[in-house]
């Protein structure tokens, strides 16, 4: 391990991240939150590290990023892995929470937006995760937008991802990446998927199947001067995938449950996501699973392939 400082954050590399880093080899940066807040115990500590296998699989080391004792850790160990897996109660931290928990010192999941805040920070271009987060169904009313979305427009990080999940508005969502000029590119598909099911129904708003010119795009939007995210998808595997009816049905019913117990802000994504969990018994949690490894170790591929762009100067 090595403390390399940024400003006055601290920021802790695994030797295996930071050595990567100082050849310019391909990093994915992988979110904490989901391990904490995702999945039950014991699978989110068998999933996390399917998934950092995944990334390998694909041709890039994996970064799975938290905070701990007033430091960013960029690179967990098993250890540490295990550790946040199996304590209950630590804090979801996304991007506007990170400077208290760092200031208290104690340990914090990280969501999607503050993945991506540590990745650009510890200069890693990369990061996959299944599930953004997105506009909330009846966020036109209820203002229930994920920091995911804003903080993808002030961070230069590609985000690989199997579109925003399923419990979100996902009309909306792509309305506001359009808004907020973020690029979202469908890998070898036409349409935005939907996180643990193949298609959302939008089509997407661009296709890209071509590794090197991926990593272009990416290179071309940051020359642009766009201090933001570039978005890649790529869908589930259609044999993991969940049927689309299905998954509504059960989410209607959970969005129902949720009003009636006052759940909202913070909580809605878990309460949800655990609800549609139970409607599908488990097979949901499953798909999820699947959908994290499979988009992780493309992200790992197109990681790879931008390493190599980047290596070669464009
Ligand atoms: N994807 C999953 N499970 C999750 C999440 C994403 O499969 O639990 C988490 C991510 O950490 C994402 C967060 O950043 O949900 C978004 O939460 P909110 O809608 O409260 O911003
Ligand atoms: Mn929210």
């Amino acid at each position: 391990m090595s403390a390399l400082p940024h400003d006055s954050i601290p920021l802790v590399f695994s030797d295996e991240v930071a050595d990567a880093l100082a050849e310019g080899s391909p990093v994915v940066a992988l979110e904490s939150n989901v391990i904490t807040h995702g999945l039950p115990y014991p699978d989110n500590a068998a999933t996390a590290r399917k998934v950092e296998a995944a990334v390998r699989a694909g041709g890039a080391v994996p970064a799975t990023i938290a905070v701990e004792g007033g430091r960013i850790v960029v690179g967990m160990t098993d250890a540490d892995i295990d550790r946040f897996a199996a304590t209950p109660g630590i804090p979801k931290v996304s991007s506007r929470d990170m400077p208290v928990v760092l200031a208290q010192g104690g340990m914090g999941a990280l969501t999607v937006a503050s993945s991506v805040v540590a990745a650009e920070l510890a200069g890693i271009p990369f990061f996959s995760s299944a599930g953004i987060g997105g506009v909330h169904r009846g966020g036109e009313q209820t203002m229930d937008v994920s920091s995911d979305l804003i903080q993808f427009t002030r961070s230069k990080v590609a985000v690989v991802c199997a579109g925003a999940k399923k419990i979100l508005d996902l009309g909306l969502t792509l309305e506001y990446l359009e808004t907020q000029c973020v690029p979202v590119v469908s890998y070898r598909s036409d349409d935005f998927p939907a996180f643990y099911c193949t298609s959302s129904g939008f089509p997407s708003p661009m296709r890209l199947d071509d590794d090197e010119v991926i990593a272009r795009s990416i290179e071309n939007h940051w020359a642009l001067g766009n201090h933001s995210s570039f978005l890649i998808t790529t869908p589930v595997r259609p044999a993991d995938a969940i049927d689309s009816d299905e998954v509504d049905a059960a989410i209607d019913a959970a969005m129902a449950a949720a009003e009636r117990d006052g759940i909202r802000g913070q909580a809605i994504t878990k309460y949800l996501m655990r609800a549609v969990d139970a409607a599908t018994d488990g097979r949901s949690a499953k798909a999820n699973m699947a959908v994290l490894a499979s988009t992780a170790e493309v992200g790992g591929r197109l990681a790879a392939a931008h390493a190599e762009y980047r290596r070669r100067g464009g």
